[in-house]
């Protein structure tokens, strides 16, 4: 049987995340530490481990038929690959920051000045449509201290917290990119891996909707139910079933995240009683 081969990374700070959402998807493997490959039991599905830098360029030839990979290094990567849909963790942004020192009006104060950077490609995009000119030196490491041992007068890299450029005494000055994992996919994925691939991310989204949804339960006194009923937008009209306690009735529901503490103080407001919210593991609609 046909199966399809998806790339994470082996170690690192997507990896942890990656597996966590196969695992969600209620697919298993075996314990795969020091390897570069498994096949799950109960899909389709090959994971291959590898370095987050390589991932965009196997999905590209082929190697590996989909991936989960930071946008930023897919960007940066320049490979030919069809982005199928961002995964919501391992956000972070791509900065400009310059020794806290040194005043800074605005980018043209960027002219002339030597960057360091392992993310050229999108510095240089940067800097070209802002007509700046400064030269770009391409580090592979550590480019925080590349202005304290003189290589450069800025850097430009991944910011999540922004510790690491405070205690290198670092400020922020411009936000050229903002990142999050994606899931990526290869050109021409055969029609019985695109079907897999339709799978997988069935399961994913269902499970991405249950995590933005809660189910709700109460009771509430008949004469306020629908008033209840109003402050409840669940996927369909909720239930209600008549309680043994004369005059009330319990409600079943679904609710969302958004807003969530706010609606639940109107609906108790409104006279609901013992309300229950309990999380769903996965949503089907
Ligand atoms: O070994 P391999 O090549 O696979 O891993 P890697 O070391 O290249 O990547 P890794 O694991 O550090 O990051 C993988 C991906 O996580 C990145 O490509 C980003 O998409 C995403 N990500 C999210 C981050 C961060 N947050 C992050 N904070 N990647 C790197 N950092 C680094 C950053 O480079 C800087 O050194 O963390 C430091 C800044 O963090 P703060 O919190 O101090 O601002
Ligand atoms: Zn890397």
């Amino acid at each position: 049987m046909e199966k399809i081969k998806l790339a994470i990374q082996k170690k690192g700070r997507l990896s942890e995340k990656s597996l966590e959402l196969i695992d969600e998807c209620d697919i298993s493997f075996p314990n795969s530490a020091g390897r570069l490959m498994t096949a799950a039991y109960d899909f389709p599905i090959e994971i291959l481990f590898l370095r987050d830098d390589d991932i965009p360029g196997y999905v590209e030839d082929g190697v590996a038929d989909i991936g989960i990979v930071g946008e930023n290094v897919l960007v940066e990567s320049a490979k030919e690959v069809d982005l199928v849909t961002k995964l919501g963790f391992g956000r972070c942004r791509l900065s400009i920051a310059i020794p806290r020192g040194v005043a800074y009006q605005g980018i043209a104060d960027l002219n002339g000045k030597a960057i360091a950077t392992s993310y050229p490609r999108l510095l240089r995009k940067y800097l070209t449509e802002n007509q700046v000119h400064a030269e770009i030196h391409e580090i592979s490491g550590s480019v925080e201290i590349a202005p304290s041992i003189g290589l450069a007068e800025g850097i430009c890299d991944i910011v999540s917290t922004g510790s690491t450029l405070l205690s290198n005494g670092l400020k922020e000055v411009e936000q050229i990119f903002s990142s999050e994992a994606v899931l990526i996919r290869n050109k021409n994925l055969s029609a019985a891996k695109q079907e897999i691939l339709d799978k997988f991310m069935f399961r994913m989204t269902s499970v991405r909707k249950a995590k933005k949804n809660k189910y709700i339960l109460l009771n509430a006194p008949n004469e306020k139910l629908e008033e209840i009923i109003s402050l409840l937008p669940g996927l369909s009209s909720p239930t209600v079933q008549s309680l043994a306690r004369e005059g009330w009735s319990s409600v079943h529901s679904v609710i969302q995240d958004q807003d969530f503490w706010e609606k639940i103080e109107q609906i108790k407001s409104a006279g609901a009683e013992g309300i229950l919210i309990m999380p769903i593991e996965k949503l089907i609609y």
